[in-house]
């Protein structure tokens, strides 16, 4: 009991209960890397993974991971659905048991679990942090240049297009608290791989959701697929540009816009 069960109901000081949320499609290899260093990290926090049936048998790991440690859950879904499917399950998955903050984190340990203490931290004094891998301090370890350019680029243009003043829209290394979950409309997100991420950037920003980026150690992943395919950018591109063309043509529409054009 002791110090586990008084960490438990702690949970990250400032912050609440916190529940990380992992989606994962064959990830058998890394699933039981990734719980371990979270638990290891930020033993307050509890874990959720949210397996879209993978056929390599990350879901049965998984249960075992939980079936030993009560701070461990797993979402078991029917098939694979996306990204961003899985962490909408997962956030309600969170609300509907009282969580105060919800964290993503990849399984692949792109994303370091030694840097959601300082995520967190930062959360005491705002609604969602983005763990960025392009603000001051930041580092990106071991990713190919077509990788970096495409982050880059796809950083740049969801900037422009849709003026979210954070450098790392498309990052997917973050808390939201309760409070920032309440104030996007999650049940209008239909985006499922980057995009996803880029819709609640804009969603939030919208919101008035209070932001703030925090430096991460960003590293390629080591073991497994990735799952990211010229899909998931074509996906991200067409949002985006949707998405910023009704934003242009809002605005245009609001009584002020001749004196702000210009
Ligand atoms: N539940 C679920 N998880 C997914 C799905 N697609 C990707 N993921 C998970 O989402 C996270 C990010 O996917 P990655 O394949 O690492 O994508 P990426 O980081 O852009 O690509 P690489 O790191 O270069 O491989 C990982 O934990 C994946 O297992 C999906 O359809 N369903
Ligand atoms: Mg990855």
């Amino acid at each position: 009991m002791g110090v586990t069960a008084d960490r438990r109901t702690v949970g990250h000081p400032g912050v609440g209960r916190v529940l990380v949320v992992i989606p994962t499609y064959n990830e058998a290899d890394n699933v039981d890397r990734i719980v371990a260093r979270v638990r290891e990290a930020a033993p307050a926090v509890d874990v959720l993974v949210a397996d879209d049936n993978s056929p390599d048998g990350t879901g049965a790991i998984a249960d075992g991971l939980a079936g030993a440690d009560p701070q461990v859950h797993v979402l078991h879904r029917p098939g694979k659905e996306g990204l961003g499917a899985a962490y909408l399950a997962g956030f309600a998955w969170a609300r509907q048991r009282g969580y105060d903050a919800v964290v993503e984190m990849d399984a692949d340990g792109s994303h370091a679990p030694e840097d959601l203490p300082a995520l967190l931290d930062a959360a005491r004094g705002a609604d969602m942090v983005i763990g960025s891998r392009w603000t001051r301090g930041a580092r990106v370890l071991n990713w190919p240049l077509r990788r970096l350019l495409l982050s880059r680029a796809g950083n740049l243009y969801a900037r422009l297009a849709l003026g979210v003043p954070v450098s790392d829209a498309t990052g997917g290394y973050r808390v939201y608290r309760a409070a920032a979950l309440d104030a996007i409309d999650l049940a209008s997100v239909r985006s499922q791989g980057y995009a996803f991420q880029v819709e609640l950037s804009r969603l939030a920003h919208r919101a008035g959701v209070r932001m703030v980026e925090v430096p991460i150690t960003f590293a390629e992943r080591e073991h497994g697929d990735s799952k990211m395919s010229p899909l998931i950018v074509a996906e991200a591109l067409w949002r985006i540009t949707t998405w910023g063309l009704r934003d242009r043509r809002a605005a245009a529409r609001r009584p002020d816009a001749l004196a702000r054009w210009p």
